[in-house]
């Protein structure tokens, strides 16, 4: 019997998505200059609430996790507000939608807070703020234990403005090199404390940060996106794999709504990752409900479904070019193709 990815899914008791198919988070760059999602952004998710789930573009917990400008926040009332506009209008069309919770870490550039640029390490990236080629990146401030308390609490609070703000649950951004990720790798982690060197302590940060979220939203509304393979914003080392082979057993006890490989192209391998992808990486080490993402075209993702790969499949470039992926996959109408151009305006 083959799946249909368009028949619902029960994630657990809590949420039953109405089909198999993700919006994956897509940052834009929209939000206005305080960064409150706008009529345009409101719009823009309503008109993809056909998918089984909305994951919002990543949004910032905190003044000091932005790195690029424009992206919306969830740490004051008028964002809380913003952000309730979207969901009322992607549960009136029928619609799920989880927040994604970011900080990017080291790749933040002071430009956008007054502060210091914080990482688990006092090592750079190289390169500078997209679209902002006059911001190159610093060298980050190494957190202390104080900052990493409060960096917690801060996830804990966006968490529940999430809620406040008419979201069915959150995916803590834990991929593609941002804050939770630099503490996952060892070329942004050289800590010598309880928060570096071995794949426990290494882990540390993001079970506390998943812990404290589960803690005001419950576990069937905690969702996490890993990138396992270092491609952006990081570099590869041959110790990585023991950092996630700790940490993926530790997730897998906390029963999350669902685990999100982040990356651009699933069938990219890794030799830090004994030469598997993404997908079959966790597969591997995870026994819960595993979306898989990455350059799936709907009938490559129906395939990996039923053969078992993942459970859930994230869509995003399609779902910029068509905000009616989903109508059209039943009606076996023609996608438009992705182009990069397309970035210019919320469609
Ligand atoms: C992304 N991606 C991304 N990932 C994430 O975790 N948070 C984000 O905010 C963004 N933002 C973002 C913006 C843009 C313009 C692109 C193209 C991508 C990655 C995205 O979620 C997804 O993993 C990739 O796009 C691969 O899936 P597709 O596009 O091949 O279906
Ligand atoms: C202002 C620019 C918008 C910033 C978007 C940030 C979200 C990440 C998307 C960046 C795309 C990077 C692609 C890296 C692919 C590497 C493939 C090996």
């Amino acid at each position: 019997m083959t799946t249909d990815l368009l028949a619902p899914f029960k994630l657990n008791n809590t949420i039953e998505l109405k089909n198999r198919v993700l919006m994956a988070p897509l940052t834009r760059c929209m939000a206005d200059d305080n960064l409150v999602p706008t009529q345009d952004m409101v719009d823009y998710y309503a008109r993809r609430a056909q998918t089984g789930l909305i994951i919002s573009e990543a949004t910032i917990i905190r003044p000091d996790a932005q790195g690029y400008p424009n992206t919306p926040g969830l740490f004051t009332s008028e964002q809380i507000q913003g952000w309730r506009k979207v969901t009322d209008a992607v549960h009136a069309s029928g619609g799920k939608m989880f927040a994604q919770l970011w900080h990017v870490g080291r790749v933040a550039h002071p430009h956008f807070f007054d502060g210091d640029v914080l990482a688990p390490s006092a090592i750079g990236v190289e390169g500078s703020v997209p679209r902002m080629r006059e911001l190159t990146y610093i060298t980050p401030k190494a957190v202390t234990i104080d900052d990493i308390k409060g960096l917690v609490a801060d996830y804990a609070k966006a968490a529940e403005n999430a809620i406040e703000a008419g979201f069915d649950g959150v995916e803590i951004h834990g991929a593609n090199g941002y804050l939770i990720d630099q503490f996952l790798h060892y070329a942004a982690n050289t800590r010598s404390d309880e928060y570096g060197q071995t794949p426990e302590n290494m882990s540390r940060f993001a079970l506390e940060v998943t812990d404290a979220v589960i803690a005001v939203v419950s576990n069937e509304r905690t969702a996490l996106r890993l990138t396992p393979g270092a491609y952006f914003n990081m570099s590869e080392d041959s110790r990585d794999k023991a950092v996630f082979d700790y940490l993926l057993p530790e997730l897998e006890k906390r029963d999350l709504a669902y685990l999100h490989g982040g990356i651009f192209d699933d069938s990219t391998t890794f030799d830090a990752l004994e030469g598997k992808t993404t997908s079959e990486f966790l597969r591997a080490g995870y026994k819960g409900t595993l979306v898989g993402v990455g350059s799936y075209s709907f009938e490559a993702a129906k395939e990996a479904i039923n053969d078992d790969k993942f459970d859930l499949i994230a869509i995003g470039r399609p779902l910029i070019a068509n905000p009616d992926y989903i109508s059209k996959i039943e009606n076996g109408e023609e996608l438009v193709p992705y182009s990069d151009e397309m970035l210019a305006e919320l469609k």
